[in-house]
Formats: structure tokens, sequence, C-alpha cells
């Protein structure tokens, strides 16, 4: 499908149309603009000879070639970028003098790229992974990027230890094995000898390690940055992305099959709700601590393995971001956007978390090296939509021709210009926090508690959610080969709370703690709960499966429905070729069983009518069934097609409802016999959809 953006361009959108190339009936030409004759034949000696150093055209399309990759980010190496605007939704002024952050009508234009971590850039998009969510404003101030995750906090508290998690987690050196995966031996080593990371590991094994969808996640700029207003008053900031479809996952089955048999269901995801003109929608939220108050917590907020709870700090929501347009060029744009913590805006500063300090470091650092040089900013998806003016100059493909003599200041031939700006007009200030200690390498005594708030995150969680954390150390931990590092896990996670540990021994094979967790912490907080979360069913996708004879008039009535609720209907069959109805309507399906799978819907349709004879013989309609209602999403079935359920998981529910013609609807599972009126069905239907589960 094309790209066919329905709103306005933003500024950046309109700045990128000049790099544009479009290379529609052009004659072929080389790099310089020379046409070429024949681009399929090397120039040889002979018909039936060696090819001659003098064919320029096939050394230039080689040379090319072979220089096509550049380095892979070291971490979120896969990830997927869309465009789109940030608007405030009133004058922040009291809090910062960042411009973008000031008036309602002005549209901020962004650009924003969700990552896996672990993984290369070809693995998959469902493994279970923190998730990048990094977004560049291209402010009237200067591009300033707020680089978060969807998780609001951190493995390590020093970014001096980020090379030693990196390693630990990606595939072992020996053997570069395993792919996009924390379930091994040095990772897990890691872990118990580095027992700060506890909060992180339970966010990371909960479901929000495998989110449904980049559209269905939140992001935390994790760090404590801090805001400043005109007057030079400064507060505390943490900085969330609340989206507007709610927090929703995937579960851990269907993460694995999504993983091989569509590899890039995130990122297709995101590309498709953007051409259908669903755009994904985040709200922007700012949780608050004035200066007078940075002592006053039981955690240190410079602290970055803890969360400032939000019934304790409440998250004010202050804006949105509307991603309304996807990328023309996977490289040009995604690969090549360069995101760096020090992009900073007056308005908006840093604090001395000392994993935000090392961060301001390794950003700048990384893009130099991918990108190979220091112009990496004049690249077109970097560039800032305001002009950049300075006396840097040179090095590798630089673009902007800079005029006249002058690459120094101070200057006298040109008056001092370009000329530092003052605070007041415009000029980066940084906020003058004292400073005062010994030089010293040891971490504060603040930093201690690891598990206080890991606790807290468990006993916020659901029953559901709880036994998903279980089963995630089994697979995780249970992929460990060494036994002592197994023990080690569970003792550990024994701090955190004691029948979790035992659940984790019992699937591990370790000896279930013997000493008690004597913690008193029974706080909760529901915004960690997904079960809190924002449920609606638009955008969903549902698997409709039709064969010859079907009921067409059922069909249609779900579909008028469920358009009405912005859910997808794609048609599936044993095979593409046009299906015939009942009625004789033809249908044309979009997927057969060859291609697709239960696990890339978010619900199982299927109507009345004879097809059912043909349908219920194929195992792969029993697989569909059978996996949907494992996968515990619901299933809609109507009038004949009910007598599909008896050879499958559905079976032992009382699903039947025969002759009164009314709805029933249990566990997900929506019936309705003896009717073709299914304006109740589909309410029901609807309604189960948007539960997610
Ligand atoms: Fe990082 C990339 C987020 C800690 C060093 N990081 C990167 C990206 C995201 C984050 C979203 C991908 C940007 C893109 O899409 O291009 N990183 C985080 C968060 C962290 C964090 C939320 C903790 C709060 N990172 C972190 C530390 C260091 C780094 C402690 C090193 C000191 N991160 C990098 C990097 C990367 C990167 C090596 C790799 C590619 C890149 O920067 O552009 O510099």
């Amino acid at each position: 499908m094309k790209n066919k953006p329905q709103e306005e361009p933003t500024k950046k959108q309109q700045q990128l149309e000049d790099y544009k190339v479009n290379h529609e009936e052009k004659d072929l030409t080389t790099d310089q603009g020379t046409k070429v004759s024949n681009t399929s034949e090397s120039l040889k000696a002979g018909q039936r000879g060696p090819t001659i150093m003098e064919d320029f055209h096939f050394r230039e399309k080689m040379t090319h070639f072979d220089h096509e990759r550049i380095p892979e980010r070291v971490v979120h190496a896969r990830g997927f970028g869309a465009h789109g605007y940030f608007q405030v939704y009133e004058p922040l002024t009291e809090l910062t003098k960042a411009k973008f952050l000031q008036d309602p009508n002005v549209k901020t234009p962004v650009f924003v790229r969700f990552s896996t971590v672990v993984g290369s850039r070809g693995s998959a998009d469902t493994v279970r992974d923190v998730r990048g969510f990094a977004t560049k404003f291209y402010t009237e101030d200067g591009n300033f990027d707020l680089v978060a995750n969807n998780m609001p906090v951190f493995f390590i508290q020093d970014a001096i230890k980020f090379p030693d998690v990196v390693h630990a987690i990606k595939p072992e050196p020996d053997n570069e094995v395993p792919q996009a995966s924390a379930a091994h031996d040095t990772f897990w080593d890691w872990v118990v000898n580095n027992q700060e990371s506890a909060h992180m590991i339970m966010w990371l094994l909960s479901d929000r390690g495998i989110p449904r969808s980049f559209r269905m996640m939140e992001g935390f700029g994790v760090h404590t940055f801090r805001l400043v207003n005109e007057q030079g008053k400064a507060r505390f900031v943490k900085f969330h992305w609340k989206p507007k479809l709610g927090v929703h996952s995937l579960t851990w089955d269907e993460a694995q099959k999504i993983a091989g048999k569509d590899p890039d269901f995130n990122r297709k995801d995101l590309w498709d709700a953007i051409n259908n003109g669903e755009y994904p929608e985040f709200e922007l939220g700012l949780q608050i601590i004035e200066e007078s108050q940075e002592f006053d917590f039981d955690f240190d907020i410079l602290d970055s393995t803890k969360i400032w709870p939000e019934e304790q700090v409440p998250v004010k929501i202050v804006g949105k971001m509307t991603l309304n347009r996807n990328q023309d060029n996977f490289f040009a744009e995604t690969e090549q956007a360069a995101f760096h913590m020090g992009n900073i805006v007056p308005g908006i500063d840093f604090t001395n978390d000392p994993l935000l300090q090392g961060r301001l470091f390794s950003y700048l650092d990384t893009q130099l090296l991918r990108l190979g040089g220091p112009n990496f900013h004049e690249i077109p998806i970097n560039r800032p939509i305001v002009q950049f003016h300075n006396n840097q100059r040179d090095g590798f493909h630089r673009m902007t021709i800079d005029q006249g003599k002058v690459s120094y200041f101070p200057n006298s031939i040109r008056n001092n210009y370009p000329m530092p700006a003052t605070g007041k007009d415009g000029g980066f200030e940084h906020y003058q926090e004292k400073v005062d200690g010994t030089k010293i390498r040891t971490r504060s005594e603040s930093f201690n508690d690891h598990f206080s708030q890991a606790r807290l995150f468990w006993n916020s969680m659901s029953a559901a959610e709880k036994k998903h954390i279980i089963k995630a150390f089994h697979f995780e931990v249970g992929s460990v080969k060494d036994k002592t590092i197994r023990q080690k896990v569970v003792d550990m996670f024994n701090q955190v709370d004691h029948d979790l540990a035992k659940e984790i021994a019992k699937g591990i094979g370790a000896q279930p703690p013997t000493k008690k967790n004597t913690t008193t912490i029974t706080a909760t907080s529901p915004a960690l709960s997904q079960e809190n979360t924002i449920k609606t069913p638009r955008t969903r996708k549902v698997a409709v499966l039709i064969d010859e004879g079907f009921n067409y008039n059922e069909l249609k009535q779900v579909k008028v429905a469920f358009q009405k609720q912005g859910i997808h209907l794609e048609i599936v069959s044993k095979t593409l070729s046009p299906v015939n109805s009942a009625e004789g309507d033809q249908v044309e399906p979009q997927k057969s069983f060859a291609n697709t799978h239960s696990v890339l819907y978010d619900a199982l349709f299927i109507p009345g009518g004879q097809h059912i004879d043909m349908l219920s013989g194929y195992k792969e309609t029993k697989d569909f069934i059978n996996d949907t209602y494992a996968h515990a999403k619901p299933i809609g079935i109507t009038n004949e097609a009910l007598q599909i359920l008896p050879n499958t998981l559905v079976n032992n529910i009382a699903y039947m409802n025969d002759h009164t013609g009314e709805v029933y609807s249990n566990l997900g599972v929506v019936t309705v016999n003896d009717t073709h009126d299914l304006t109740d069905f589909t309410q029901a239907f609807i309604e189960a959809i948007a539960q997610h589960r």
C-alpha cells in the first residue's frame, strides 16, 4: 500500500521533501548522471572473455553495493520508525520555558523509532525484551530527543556497568547463541551478581516484555530530568508516554509462534495502522517533584532502578503525540536516525543520575562510529528544522557549504558571528546546581534497596499476570544450564517474595528457599497492572474462517458492526481462490491456511452455513479454534458453525444455546443459535474483543 498521509505535512516532513527522489519513468544513470545502456552484462573482451577493468559502470555498481551496510546499533539494532507531531494541551509556562511546551496550536514534528534491545537487525519482533521508544522532537529551539523504553526502570544504577550487562545478555561469544534472548547462562549469572537488577527483571519477565503492538505500550524516560521555567525555577520531572489504545501484551506462546510465522509482526502492525489512517496516539505525562521534596521519599529519586509510584506522584497529562506518516525509506530514515540524550533544549535539563550522566557520553560516541563521522546531524532525518550556525567544519560527508573565511571564535572579521546567545535570547544555560564533593568511586547508600519496589511490582500484579511471570522465570531460568546459577536466582527472588521464589524453584529443578522473606511491604500500585488499562476494540484484527456455502448475510452483519468500531476482518480460507456463499455472493480470501495462523489475530469469527461440513474436516480449522481459545482470545460462532465445537478445546464449556436464540458468552466464547439477526451477538462479541482476553 502507498503511503497516503491525510494530514498537512509538518515542517520536518516538508523539509524531507527536498531530499526525496522519485525514480518513476526515469532513465538509468551512473552516480555521475551519465545514462547507462546496459546494466545486466559486464563489459567483456569477447562474448566468452574476461571482464575488463574499463567497465566503470560495473565497478561503481559493485563498489556501492559492497559498501551498503553500516554497523548495526550495538543495542536496539532492530527498530522501526514513523513520523508525526506533538501538541501540548495547555501552556506549561509555570513548569518550563521549552518553546514546544507553550502553545497548544503548535504542532512540533516528531520522528519515533521503536525497537527491541538485544537482537540483531534481522531478529524477530516479538521476542521477550525491553522495547525502545525513542522520540526526536524537531522543535523551534533545536532537536530534543527523549530516548525512552517501555519499562520505567533499568537494569543498573551506574552507566559504567552498561557494557557488562550488554555483554552478558547478548548471544554468548563462543557460539553466538541464543539470538535475541535473555534465556541463557551468562545473563542470569550477571543478574545474580547484580542484585540491583531485581526490579527490572520483574518488568522484563512480566507481560510488558512481549507487547501486542508498539501502539499499545507505555514509554518512560526512566531518569529524573529537570524542567526549568523562565524565572530559573527548576523541578524534578519524569516523562511518560501513555498509549490511547491502552497497554496490551501477547502471551508467551503467541510471541514465540509469531516469531516464526511473522517475524515482522510489530513493524507491520505500525505500518498498516498508519496507512489505514488509524494514527497511533500517545499522551505525554509528567510526574513532578519539587526541589524541596527531593529527600521526602523512601527511594533516591536519582536512582534509575526506582519508579515514582503514580499513586504517590500523579502523572499529569500535558499533551499528545500522533504518528501520522510512514517513512519512505527504511535505511535513510529509521536506520540513519541518530538519537542522543544530549540533544536537549532550554527549559529541560539533566540531573546527577549516574546512569543518565553516562548515557550523555555514549550516544554521541556511538553515532560517530555508526554513521561514519561527525556530520551525521546533516543526514536529512537528523537535521533540525532550524538552521545550525557554528564554527564546526569539514570531516567525512560534510554537506553544508559554509561561506566566508571565518571558522573560529572570537573573531573581528565577522564581528564575532555566529555569536553565543544569552539565556534571555534563547541560549541554553545549564541549571546552576551546586555540586560539592570528594572525588570518589562509590555508590550512594541511598541506592542500596534493590527489592522493595520489585516487591511493589509483584504485589500489584493480577493473578493472571503473576502466573505469567512465574512461567517466564521457568522458561528463562530453566534455559540456564548451570544449576548453581538457577539456585542463586531462587535465593535472589526470595528477597522479593517468598511464594514467588518457591514457584520459581518448582519449575527449574532448584531447592525452594528455606528462609522466609521477612519484608512487611504490602503496598500495591494499581497503575502497574495491565488489568487496569484502557480497553477498546479499535484497530483489533479478527480472522473469519469461510468455505463454500458460508452464510454471507451473517458475515455482512458482523462486518458492518465491526467497521463502526474500527475492528478489521481478514477472510481466511483453505486457499486464496474466491469462495461462494450460500446466497451466491463471492468473497475473495485475503489469507489462506498456508500463509496465516491464529496467533496473528486478536479474535476468530466463524459464520454459519453449510461450509461447516468442509471446514470441520480441516485440521487447520481446529488448530485455529484451539489456539485462539488456548490464548484466551475471543471466539464468535454462529448457528451451523456451532457443530464444529465438540471436537475442539471449546467443547468443555457449555456453549450451546440451541433453542432460545439468545447470545451465550463465557470465557470469551460468544455463540448464538437459531437466529440470523446478529445484533446482540455482535455487541457481545465486540465487548469480548475490547477485553483483549
Ligand atoms: Fe540506550 C540506544 C534507551 C541506557 C547506550 N537506548 C538506545 C535506544 C533506546 C535506548 C530507545 C535506541 C535509539 C534508537 O532508536 O536509535 N538506553 C535506553 C534507556 C536506558 C538506556 C531508556 C536507560 C534508562 N543506553 C543506556 C546506557 C547506555 C546506553 C546506560 C550506555 C552508557 N543506547 C546506548 C547506545 C545506543 C543506545 C550504545 C545504541 C545505538 C544508539 O545508542 O544510537 O549509545
